[in-house]
């Protein structure tokens, strides 16, 4: 095989991964690059760049300050910043920490105007001034395009392939190609602009996807030029590729290009050496869960801890798009039938979606304040028990009466308990939401609560708590980290209308926590076309593809009414099962795909670099792709038989022009054999 196309050599090439989210937590994308990182960095090692815009305050606590090695890196870096741009080069403090760049775009502002003006003669793309979101865009574009055109004129042996997430990051891709700049190219959409925002209406957006005009539905809502970056990128890259089918499918037709492959999302997976090390970490969480409980009910705790579940949906506040209303709609219809049942089961459910907030609530305060001094004196008063019947033990002869209760608490222990008691008194119902909220009146969520009154009363089996903040340990009503939550529940319920991914499901069950997902997103399809019995494995779907809406809040219903009648081995044994179904998500396995794209943009870029002559090429991909391993066979695991991941009925091959409609076909598993059973004690 030749190394050597175009004066590039693609064995050892480079890596640029560009993203507005590289060391800067927004939503899903972050999540990607910082959990993929590692099997990125132990493929790549230095020769793997993360490029981001710079947020000082991210930075400052996830990247650590370091001086560039590579030559014809810190020649790149010296002339930008010679013509006064800012920027950081760091190991980005992660696992496998990769190296990342951060632009100071706030430094290459004086350039914006004459950025906009090119952009528009080269690609027709307007940008207006009153979007700030879309100057920053151009912006962190025209660097990047600078960067890689400044970066192959100082390295000009090695091939350098570019992959951009997301249409923030995209402007540099009609840049490079307008350019000629010689790298090649990825484009990644995580989602579409239209699909976001026409979803988020009232439209049935997939029966409609292919009849939608697009210039116009972009015109409508005031995102036209944002839609010309991404619709620019999507055709500019050498390979484009989203995160699931069914969002390719939605590029095919919003975006017009079909997509060349499709790369999911996978996870970091932890696995525990003891088996039951997971289930064990549930029951501490669900204590800690417990706790806040008590603090939030107290004086209405008039349901027993032991036989009560708890749900959760969680993600950024899109009330439809995340299926939050069909969530609540179900929870009334739940409540009725666990009523109606005489169930003695109680759910509460929480919803942890961040909202405008002023503070903690007093009540959602007071409540964890009047719990912990309530603790605190049965503590002392109990300390004090134990010693006097100690006490009184040491003094005890033979023929003496054992030592009478009543005396053990004194008068003084009964006025400090009446006094706590006291202090528990409420006259109202334990609140909903956890924090003052900006908009209390006109809030989507706290409306639809209001409309199917559920207002945790004492006779409700369903009780709801809406917590309009992301999770954390250090806050005090709700002192547990995100991962540490969801460990403690038993369900998590992510009815999303419009979902391009989806890694609250996908975390989950890593965790094994089983969860419900639906059709419309793209972890759901996943597992339906890898599971026969995905309910088994505590994976739930709910149809919203081929059902009305009522139908499919029934069939959620009837998931969580199911749910409620399991005993608690049913629900240990499932949790067992959800685990097993972790490597299936493991970037090991899911990393695969990328590497796929990877190998396509440089087939594509340098095609002499793959002529046929078959044992080289070997060799190349034997040095430089790392082996992805299959996921190990469990007994009692869902077997994948031959096609393992989602982009393996994908494309991402030459000789095909982006996926086809079979593509989006589903396979199925075979039989699968019976589930080893959970056997340690209760
Ligand atoms: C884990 C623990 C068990 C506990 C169980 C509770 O499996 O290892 O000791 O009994 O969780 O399960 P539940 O579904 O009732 O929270
Ligand atoms: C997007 O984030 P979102 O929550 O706006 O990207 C995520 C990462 O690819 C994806 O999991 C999610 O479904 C998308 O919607």
């Amino acid at each position: 095989m030749s190394t050597d196309a175009g004066g590039r050599e693609v064995k050892g090439h480079y890596l640029f991964e560009i993203a507005t989210e590289v060391a800067h937590r927004v939503g899903g994308i972050y999540s990607v690059l910082k959990s993929k990182a590692p099997v990125t960095a132990s493929e790549y090692g230095d020769r793997y760049t993360l490029i981001g815009p710079l947020n000082h305050q991210s930075a400052a606590v996830e990247v650590e300050e370091i001086e560039p090695t590579n030559p014809e890196l810190l020649a790149t870096m010296q002339a930008m910043k010679d013509r006064g741009v800012g920027m950081v080069y760091g190991r980005w403090l992660i696992e496998g920490a990769p190296r990342v760049l951060l632009f100071d775009t706030k430094t290459a502002y004086k350039f914006i105007n004459e950025w906009k003006a090119d952009l528009w003669n080269i690609a027709s793309i307007p940008s207006p001034d009153n979007d700030g979101e879309t100057n920053e865009a151009v912006v962190f574009g025209y660097l990047v395009a600078w960067f890689l055109g400044e970066f192959v004129c100082h390295e000009k042996k090695k091939a350098v392939i570019a992959h951009f997430h997301e249409w923030l990051a995209g402007v540099a891709l009609p840049l490079c190609k307008k350019r000629s700049i010689d790298v090649t190219t990825i484009f990644t959409t995580h989602a579409t602009l239209l699909g976001r925002y026409l979803c988020a209406g009232s439209v049935d957006f997939y029966n409609n996807l292919q009849h939608f005009d697009c210039d116009a539905e972009a015109g409508k809502r005031g995102i036209y030029h944002r839609y010309c970056i991404e619709r620019a990128a999507a055709h500019s890259c050498d390979v484009f590729t989203t995160v699931s089918h069914i969002t390719a499918y939605e590029s095919e037709h919003l975006l017009k290009r079909k997509p060349d492959g499709v790369l999911p999302n996978g996870l970091n997976v932890t696995k525990f050496q003891a088996m039951h090390e997971f289930q064990n970490l549930h029951q501490q969480s669900k204590e800690k869960i417990h706790d806040f409980i008590r603090g939030h009910f107290y004086g209405h705790t008039d349901f027993d801890l032991e036989n009560t579940l708890y749900f959760f949906t969680a993600g950024r506040y899109e009330f439809r798009n995340k299926g939050v209303d069909m969530f609540i709609e179900s929870l009334a219809r739940l409540n009725h039938r666990l009523k109606a049942s005489g169930s003695k089961i109680t759910v509460v459910a929480f919803i942890i979606m961040p909202a405008q907030t002023t503070s903690l609530t007093v009540e959602a305060l007071k409540g964890q304040a009047v719990v912990k001094s309530l603790r605190d004196t049965v503590d002392i008063i109990g300390q004090g028990i134990g010693r006097r019947i100690f006490e009184r033990s040491l003094k005890w002869h033979e023929g003496d009466a054992l030592p009478d209760e009543n005396d053990l608490i004194t008068s003084q222990d009964r006025v400090l308990l009446r006094r706590r008691l006291f202090a528990m008194k409420r006259h109202s119902l334990p609140p909903i939401v956890t924090h003052n909220m900006m908009n209390d009146h006109d809030d989507p969520i706290l409306n639809q609560i209001r409309r199917v009154q559920l207002f945790n009363h004492p006779t409700d089996r369903v009780k709801v708590i809406f917590h309009p903040e992301f999770l954390n340990s250090a806050n005090p009503v709700l002192p547990l980290d995100y991962e540490d939550f969801v460990r403690g529940t038993h369900l998590g319920v992510f009815a999303s209308y419009y979902e391009p991914w989806g890694y609250t499901p996908a975390e989950c069950t890593v965790m094994g926590v089983p969860s419900i997902t639906t059709n419309l997103s793209g972890f759901g399809c996943y597992m339906e076309e890898l599971i026969d019995n995905s309910k088994d494995y505590g994976i739930y779907i709910v149809d919203r593809r081929n059902k009305g809406v009522d139908d499919s809040i029934n069939e959620l219903t009837n998931h969580m009414v199911e749910f409620t009648e399991k005993t608690r081995r049913q629900r240990i044994n499932q949790r067992n099962r959800t685990e097993r179904l972790s490597d299936l998500l493991d970037w090991k396995r899911m990393g695969l795909e990328y590497v796929k794209a990877r190998q396509l943009a440089l087939r594509r870029a340098y095609p002499d670099s793959f002529k046929p002559d078959a044992e080289a090429e070997e060799s190349f991909f034997q040095q430089d792709v790392k082996k992805v391993s299959r996921p190990l066979s469990v007994p009692g695991s869902p077997r994948v038989a031959g096609m393992m991941t989602p982009g393996d009925f994908a494309s991402l091959q030459e000789g095909r022009e982006g996926l086809t409609t079979e593509d989006y076909v589903a396979w199925k598993l075979p039989e699968e054999e019976d589930p080893e059973e959970y056997s340690f004690p209760l």
